[in-house]
């Protein structure tokens, strides 16, 4: 019945199986921010990983430019509930970034202009699942979205995307971020439902 159903509908790429739990499907891109959108010119962006035992990695937006780049087409799923499938991103692998640090760090403390943090395990932005995006969509990402660039972290829940992200700090002991403060999940995986502490 499932198979003759799809086959009808003619859809080779359905969200069949796509949708985290609790989770429905949104076509706009909505927008999140807890508040004003900070306004970074080019010339003075940086992105710096300072490791646990406080040496810093910096990036000019120049030097970020040269690095090799990925293209990333991902679903993204807010804790509020919308998901979005099949996302288009431009941007660097947190795996090319990390190539230069020397850390033996198990947890990382994003940060982003304007004072925004969230937290993750070093393991989660490794491996081919985290980016620093800057493109979406074909176009340079706009202000509102994150630009000039936001860390993409698909797998988890939309909150640990910083947006404006502007840093890295590694850390040998967990330090939750913004909302994780706040009583939503220290991890936030959406297949599992973990919106709030104690999920
Ligand atoms: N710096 C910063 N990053 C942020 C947020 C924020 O308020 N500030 N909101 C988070 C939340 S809750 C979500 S769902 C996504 C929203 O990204 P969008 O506005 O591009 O949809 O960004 C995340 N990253
Ligand atoms: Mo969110």
């Amino acid at each position: 019945m499932g198979i003759i159903s799809r086959g009808f509908q003619g859809r080779r790429r359905g969200s069949d199986g796509r949708l985290p739990p609790g989770q429905y499907l949104v076509h706009d891109f909505p927008v999140l921010s807890a508040g004003p959108t900070p306004r970074v010119p080019l010339d003075r962006w940086e992105f710096t990983i300072d490791t646990e035992d406080g040496r810093r990695h910096r990036w000019s937006w120049q030097d970020l430019m040269k690095l090799p780049s990925e293209t990333p087409t991902v679903d993204i799923h807010c804790v509020t509930k919308w998901s979005k499938l099949d996302t288009a991103w431009q941007g660097v692998s947190l795996d090319v970034l990390f190539e230069e640090v020397e850390s033996a760090a198990e947890y990382a403390l994003i940060h982003s202009y304007g004072g925004y943090t969230t937290n993750l395990p070093v393991e989660d932005l490794l491996d081919g699942k985290a980016w620093l995006a800057y493109r979406y969509d074909g176009d340079d990402l706009a202000p509102e979205h994150g630009g000039p660039a936001r860390l993409l972290v698909p797998h988890v829940y939309f909150w640990k995307s910083a947006k404006w992200v502007r840093g890295i700090r590694l850390l040998d002991e967990d330090e939750p971020g913004f909302w994780e403060t706040a009583g939503y999940h220290n991890y936030g995986d959406p297949w599992r439902e973990q919106r709030y502490e104690g999920d």
